[in-house]
This record gives structure tokens, C-alpha cells and sequence, in this order.
């Protein structure tokens, strides 16, 4: 090829190996430019200055070439590779998935709210208790058979883990002087066969309002408001007799409401509640005064609402029952 043709091939090589091949070609040991260097030697003086300095010429002017090849088809490698790896910094990213509340912290958040709007405080108390505020001061005798109902789990040293949240009513009267309005939300225990319906632990929310005229009527109201608040004004309560000790008279509460999973009207038994018993405000040195108090389970409340079946589920940890629970309380 002559030095145009060269140059032409320089100029529209497609790769570097190709590149490679006409420098190998045309500059190499054997290229044709060396070739034609070594011929000189054969040349009278005059021709071979002549002759020496164009072929020195066309070298320099190949190797310039081959170099601006190589150049550029470096950059158009690196421009080809930047527009594959491009990164559109506007797209969104990936998402982080947002936690939330379990189940049952967004019930009871939204029974404190309630309470709270109705001037209750709020306390919490010890889930490792003591004989004495668990059963003896609600008026739990040894030997008493309402003991029964509530085996719980005992330490060696004689403490047990709270079968109810009642033993709060004893800690905070004893902490204040009348008139007083708590709610206690909180963990309890029982030594439980385990069912759809019964866990070894569990969550109630305890009520005690103690002042000079507190009457069963109030116990009602209390209850119904807390109803209205929950489930919207016309809401009806019924109180059936019961017993608990540490209550005269004590009964259990239900609300009228709409099942919201089947549509039925009906009865949802909620808890216990009733009047404080006299022996309760002697044990915590009252005097002159009356109370009302209820206290009941939050799973309960929590699977009606949402139709959740067995109280396992509510426990298992299992996000994708948990998920079905976001913001519904
Ligand atoms: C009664 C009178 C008062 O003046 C104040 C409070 C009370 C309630 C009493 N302390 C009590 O614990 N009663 S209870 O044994 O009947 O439990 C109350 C509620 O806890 C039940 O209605 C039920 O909803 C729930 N519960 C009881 N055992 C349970 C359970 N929930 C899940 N698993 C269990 N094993």
C-alpha cells in the first residue's frame, strides 16, 4: 500500500489490535517502511539523503497517526463504557421498609389516649410481684378458692409473676391520697394450658377511680364512655354479676357493638369490674371513701377489632400477619 493508503487505513482502523497489526505491518522489523530503510544502504550518497529524509518523513508521519488512532479509540472506549455504567441519579431509590407498631401497642396506645382525654394518669408497675399485692391486700386469703383462677409462675425466693394488673390499684393508692383516676396498661402471666383464646402471657388494661361519692353509677359511665370513645356515641354497655374478690359488687362488662369482620350486632365481653371492696381500702389505710375499678384483657379487645382468631398469631412474630395490622387501631 503507499503512503496515502496508509494513512487511510490508519485512520478508519476499528480496533487496537488492528491498529497493532498495521504498525506490525508497516513500522515493524519486517514493516515495509524498514524494509525500504535497510534498501537505502544500497543507494548512491545524493539518493539515499534525498530518499532517507521522505521515508524518515512518512515514518514520523505514520507513527503520529497510528498514535492519534490510538487515542482516539481509547476515548471512544471510555465514552462507550461511561454510557453503560450511566447512573440516573433522579430515579427513586430502592425502598427501605418502614416498621410499625405491633398490633397491640396501637390498641393500647389508643386505650391511653382515650383515658388520658378523660383526665386518668397513667402508671405502670412491677411484672414480678409479691403475694401481698397480688392476692393478700385484694383480698385473696391463702387458701382462698378465687386463687385458683389465677396459677401463675413462682420464683424460689416466693415472688410470682403478676397474673393481673389489679396489684397496681394497691401500689398507687398506697403512693397517693383520694381523689385519684389510673388507668394500668400492662403485661400479666398465667400458668395456662395455651389455647386460641389463652397465652401464658397477656396484656390488661386496669381502671381505679377513688373519691368521696364514687358510686356504681359512675363504674357505668366510666364504662360507657370509654365505649363512645372506642367505637362512637349510642354505644351501649350491659354489667352482669360476677365475682372477684377484691370487688362489691363486681361484675362482668360487655359492649354493644357491630362485629367488623362478620357484621353481626352483639355482646363482646371485655373484663371484670365492680366497687372496691372495703378490706381493699383498709389494707391500703383509706378511709371514707368508695371506688369503682374494671380491669381487661387487651387481645381480646385487639382480636375482635380485627378479627384475628387464635391468640398465637399475635405472638408468633410472623410479618406477614403483622403486616395486615398497620394503622388499624
Ligand atoms: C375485675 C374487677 C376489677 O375491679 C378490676 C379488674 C378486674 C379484672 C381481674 N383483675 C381479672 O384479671 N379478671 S379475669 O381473670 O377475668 O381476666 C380479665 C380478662 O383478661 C379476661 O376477660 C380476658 O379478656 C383476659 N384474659 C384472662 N386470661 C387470659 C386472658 N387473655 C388471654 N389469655 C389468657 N390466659
Amino acid at each position: 500500500m503507499d503512503h496515502d493508503e496508509a494513512l487511510t487505513a490508519i485512520a478508519s482502523a476499528p480496533d487496537a489490535r488492528a491498529l497493532q497489526d498495521l504498525r506490525v505491518r508497516l513500522l515493524g522489523k519486517k514493516g515495509a517502511i524498514t524494509e525500504q530503510l535497510r534498501g537505502l544502504a544500497a543507494l548512491d550518497p545524493e539518493a539515499r539523503r534525498t530518499v532517507g529524509r521522505e521515508l524518515h518523513e512518512r515514518k514520523s508521519a505514520l507513527e503520529a497517526a497510528i498514535e492519534a488512532r490510538k487515542g482516539a479509540l481509547e476515548r471512544a472506549a471510555l465514552e462507550a463504557r461511561l454510557a453503560a455504567e450511566r447512573v440516573d441519579l433522579t430515579l427513586p431509590g430502592p425502598r427501605v421498609p418502614a416498621g410499625g407498631h405491633h398490633l397491640l401497642t396501637q390498641v393500647t396506645h389508643r386505650l391511653l389516649d382515650v383515658f388520658r382525654s378523660l383526665g386518668y394518669d397513667v402508671a405502670v408497675g412491677p411484672e414480678l410481684e409479691d403475694d401481698h399485692h397480688n392476692f393478700e391486700a385484694l383480698n385473696f386469703p391463702p387458701e382462698h378458692p378465687a386463687r385458683d383462677a389465677q396459677d401463675t409462675f413462682w420464683t424460689t425466693d416466693g415472688r410470682l409473676l403478676r397474673t393481673h394488673t389489679s396489684p397496681m390499684q394497691v401500689r398507687y393508692m398506697r403512693e397517693r391520697t383520694p381523689p385519684l383516676k389510673v388507668v394500668v396498661p400492662g403485661r400479666v402471666f398465667r400458668n395456662e394450658a395455651v389455647d386460641a383464646t389463652h397465652e401464658a402471657q397477656f396484656h390488661q388494661l386496669e381502671a381505679l377511680v377513688v373519691g368521696e361519692r364514687v358510686t356504681m353509677a359512675d363504674l357505668r359511665g366510666a364504662i360507657t364512655e370509654m365505649a363512645t370513645a372506642l367505637l362512637g356515641t349510642g354505644t351501649r354497655t350491659r354489667l352482669q354479676p360476677s365475682y372477684f374478690p377484691f370487688v362489691e359488687p363486681g361484675a362482668e362488662f360487655a359492649i354493644w357493638w357491630t362485629h367488623p369482620k362478620t357484621g353481626r350486632e352483639e355482646w363482646l365481653e371485655l373484663g371484670g369490674c365492680g366497687m372496691v371492696h372495703p378490706n381493699v381500702f383498709r389494707a391500703v389505710g383509706y378511709e371514707n371513701v368508695t371506688g369503682f375499678a374494671f380491669g381487661f384483657g387487651i387481645e381480646r379487645l385487639a382480636m375482635v377489632r380485627t378479627g384475628v382468631t387464635d391468640i398465637r398469631d399475635l405472638y408468633r412474630g410472623d410479618v406477614r400477619v403483622l403486616e395486615q395490622f398497620r394503622g388499624v387501631a
